[in-house]
Parts: structure tokens; sequence; C-alpha cells
């Protein structure tokens, strides 16, 4: 690692020792950075990767609501405002009891590199609570979400921070946030994406992280190895909103997707997954994965989510959380003969991980750049506000393609520019990272 970057993650490791998540997506960024820092003496000379890695504002708060019991609950609420060089804070709201602030600003930094790589004028944010969303009633739900907008909604607006969904955060949170929001500013303005569409969303959010994604993964291997979905067999983790789409699209695609999870086990289907049961026991029921054998009794269940990736494939796409893979999962997906990793989750590869399968030889899709489409169709989401206008789903759906196959070369490009071709790792993080810089040089010292 080059000197200055070392001694700025050094900084990091002292002043942050617990914040586990954090430091490990700051150590990978700074890893990559070492290779463009050897040629910018001048970013160090007014401590640019320093105002880099600390986010411009974290605002944190209480959330009181009060249970179907009766019982009044208080939950944490975060937002980290991270970098608006290139646009106003963007990215989702997380609600999951893992939630703190490691994790809300490993997010926000990733956020911020991948909302470049878009080509959209979006800055970094993330935001989130460790509010558990399972097991509570759609009143409690409601109630959350009015009480967390009843803080965060002086914090955000249209051209100063547009959060949106992730993990825990779907259409119906999205429905209860942004009525409050709107309630609370007397506006019907954009400051939320992945709206419903009949109160300002676009077609295509929904599904375009895991469309995105594929979109992604098949330019690779088109570029990379001559190769496409077609005829692959892939494993897909996760059962969420991202996983669903990009099964729904690798499927399309010609691939079988044979597995896919919860975080309580994992669901074997030789004869490819049947997507509508998922969507019916997912997005409709809110049920348990296992809940697939009643419709498909030939599949297989197993407890334990991470046994996902001990299923042979082709193709692995980790679409569920962080460090979901480790270097033992790396390794029995790579025994197993994987050609082709893409990160539809952020982070989910461990660093031990990621580099195994660079190691190896596999083709490895880093999350900042194959689960962007989300984001950037979040920011056509906001550009058809602005305008007060609506694309058609083929519309944005091109735009979509458009922006991941975009994504593939400039990453592709970057690794080649900096000397390391085919590792996509440091070419996202060093595309995504040029922009930035630039703009926080053009404004002096803010
Ligand atoms: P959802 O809440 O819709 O789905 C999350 C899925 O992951 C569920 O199947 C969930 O299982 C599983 N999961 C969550 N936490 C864990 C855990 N700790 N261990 C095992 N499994 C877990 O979220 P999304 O699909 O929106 O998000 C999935 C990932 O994609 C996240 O990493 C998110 O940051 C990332 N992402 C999302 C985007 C979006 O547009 N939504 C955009 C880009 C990235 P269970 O139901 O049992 O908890
Ligand atoms: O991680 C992500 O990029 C998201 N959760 C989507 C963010 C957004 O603003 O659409």
């Amino acid at each position: 690692m080059n000197q200055y970057a070392s001694r700025v993650l050094e900084t990091l490791q002292k002043k942050y020792p617990d914040q586990k998540e954090f430091l490990q997506a700051a150590t990978e960024i700074l890893d990559s950075l070492s290779l463009l820092l050897d040629k910018h003496p001048e970013y160090e000379n007014v401590a640019l990767i320093e105002r880099f890695v600390e986010p411009e504002r974290i605002i944190m708060f209480r959330v009181s609501w009060v249970d179907d019991n009766g019982k009044v609950q208080v939950n944490n609420g975060y937002r980290v405002q991270y970098n608006s060089a290139i646009g106003p804070y963007k990215g989702g709201l997380r609600f999951h009891p893992s939630v703190n602030l490691s994790i809300i600003k490993f997010l926000g930094l990733e956020q911020i590199l991948k909302n470049s790589l878009t080509g959209l004028p979006i800055g970094g944010g993330k935001g989130g609570s460790d509010f558990d969303p399972k097991g509570k009633s759609d009143a409690e739900i409601m109630r959350f979400c009015q009480a967390f907008m009843g803080e965060l909604w002086r914090h955000i607006g249209p051209d100063t921070d547009v959060p949106a969904g992730d993990i825990g955060v779907g259409a119906r949170e999205i429905g209860y946030l942004f009525g409050y929001y709107k309630k609370m500013v007397n506006a019907h303005l954009g400051t939320l994406t992945g709206r419903g569409l009949s109160y300002g969303g676009s077609l295509a959010r929904k599904e375009a992280t895991g469309f995105g994604l594929v979109y992604f993964v098949e330019e690779m291997l088109k570029c990379a190895a001559k190769d496409s979905f077609k005829g692959k067999t892939v494993v897909v983790s996760g059962s969420g909103n991202v996983a669903i789409y990009a099964n729904q699209k690798a499927t399309e695609l010609g691939a079988k997707v044979v597995a896919m999870s919860d975080s309580n086990g994992y669901i074997y289907d030789k004869n490819g997954i049947d997507l509508k049961v998922i969507k019916q026991i997912k997005e409709v029921e809110r049920k348990r994965i296992k809940e697939y054998l009643n419709y498909v009794p030939t599949a297989e269940y197993h407890e334990g989510c991470k046994g996902i990736w001990t299923v042979k494939c082709d193709v692995a796409l980790p679409c569920a959380t962080q460090n979901e893979i480790d270097l033992e999962s790396a390794k029995a997906l790579v025994a197993n003969g994987v050609k082709a990793v893409g990160e539809g989750a952020n982070m989910p590869s461990t660093i031990e991980a990621a580099t195994y399968f660079q190691q190896n030889g596999i083709l490895f899709a880093p999350a900042k750049a194959a689960n962007a489409g989300g984001v950037a169709t979040s920011a056509l989401e906001m550009a058809q506000a602005s305008q007060r206008i609506f694309w058609s789903f083929e519309e944005v759906d091109a735009k979509l393609h458009n922006i991941m196959v975009n994504i593939f070369h400039n990453v592709e490009n970057a690794a080649t520019k900096y000397g390391v071709p085919g590792n996509y790792i440091v070419g996202a993080n060093l595309a995504g990272f040029e922009k930035v810089a630039d703009a926080m040089m053009a404004y002096g010292i803010v």
C-alpha cells in the first residue's frame, strides 16, 4: 500500500477500532487508491483522502414508538451523509437488528464510489435503524416508519439527501416513510426513491438491482470469456428484492437457478427454482423460504444459510448481506468449478474470499459496480420526477442496461490503465474515485 494511504488507514484503525465493517471497506478502497495516489502527490497536500474517508455529517437519533401491546419501544436511527461532491447524498435505508454505525459507514463509503460509477449526479449516503421488521404487524411497521421519519425529514430533501430502500425497507416501508415525509413538509417532493407507481415511482426500479447485476455479469462473461448465462447453473443467495430479480433475469437469459436462501436456511431445486412460488412466499406472505417445500416437495431444504455455497454452480450471485462468503465458502465454490461471481449484496465477500477468487482466475464482479443498477435507476426516478414525466418500462430497462454495460467497460478500462487488467475491484474503486476527487479538488478546502 502507498505510504499516504497506509497512514490514513492507520489513523482510521486507531480512531475507530470497533468499526469492523467500516475498516474492512476502507482497507479495500485505500489499497486500490494506492495505485492512483502514487501519481497524484497533490492530493496529500490538501488532505484529500482524510476528507474522503470521513463523512461530511453523521445524524444519529432516537426512534420511540408504541407496539401493538401498548409497550414503548426505543430504537436507534442513523443517516450518514457521506459525500456530496458530485450530487445530493443518495443511498438506501436499512432496517435490521444488526445495524450500527460501522455498518452504515461501510455502506455509505461504498455508496460514494458506486454512485459515481453510475455516471449520474448523485453523492453518497446511507441510513437505517436497528429496528427488526420480522414478526411485526403492519400497524407496527407503519408506526415505526412514522417515528423514524418524524426525525429524519428535517435533514433530507430532493436536492440535499434522497434515501431509498435496502434490507428490510421495501415498497411497503417506502410508502409509510414517504406518506409521513409529505405530511411533515407539506409538499409532494421527490425526496425518496423506490416510490410506488401511483405516487411518483419509476417503472423497473423494483427490478433494477437484480436485473442490473445480471446485465453486468453477462457483459463480463461476454467480454472476458466469450461466454454468457445461457445453459449456466446459478446459485443466488437471499430471497429478497435483489435476489428475486437477479433470479428472474438470469433465468430469462437461459440460466437455471438451483438454490436460494434466507437467514434461516437454503433450498435446492435441481429442476430450477420456481420463482412464482418464491414471490408468493416472500413478496406476498412474508414467510420463511422453507415453505417452498409445501409447493415443490421434490426440492430440498437445509438449515443454515452458509451451506448454499457448497452447491455446485457455474455462477454465484450473493444477494443477501455483507461477509456472507468467507474464505472457506470461496474455496468450496472454486473447488466446485465456479466460473464467475457477481456481488448483488454490498460487500458479500470478505477480503480473503475476494482475493481467493481473483487468485484462482474466477471472474469477480465487485458489489459497487455490479449492484449499481438499483441506485442508477433511483437517479432515473429522480430525473423523471423533476420533469413530471414517466418513461415506459422498456425505456427505463434499456437505460439501465446501457448504464451497466458502460460501468463494466469503465471498470475494465480503469483496471487496465492502472496496470492490473482483469482486477475489477481495483478498476471499480479507481473509476469511481476519479470523478469524486476531481470535484473535491475543484472546491478547495470545504
Ligand atoms: P431484502 O430485505 O429484500 O432481502 C434481504 C435478503 O437477505 C433476505 O432473504 C434476508 O433473509 C437475507 N439476509 C439479510 N440479512 C441476512 C443475514 N444477516 N444473514 C443471512 N441472510 C440475510 O433486501 P435487499 O434484497 O434489498 O438487499 C440485499 C442486499 O443487496 C443487501 O446487501 C443490500 O445492501 C444490497 N443492495 C440492495 C439494493 C436495493 O436496491 N434494494 C441495491 C444495491 C444493493 P431474512 O428474510 O431471513 O432476513
Ligand atoms: O445499496 C444500494 O445501492 C441501495 N440500497 C439502493 C440505494 C438507492 O438510493 O436506490
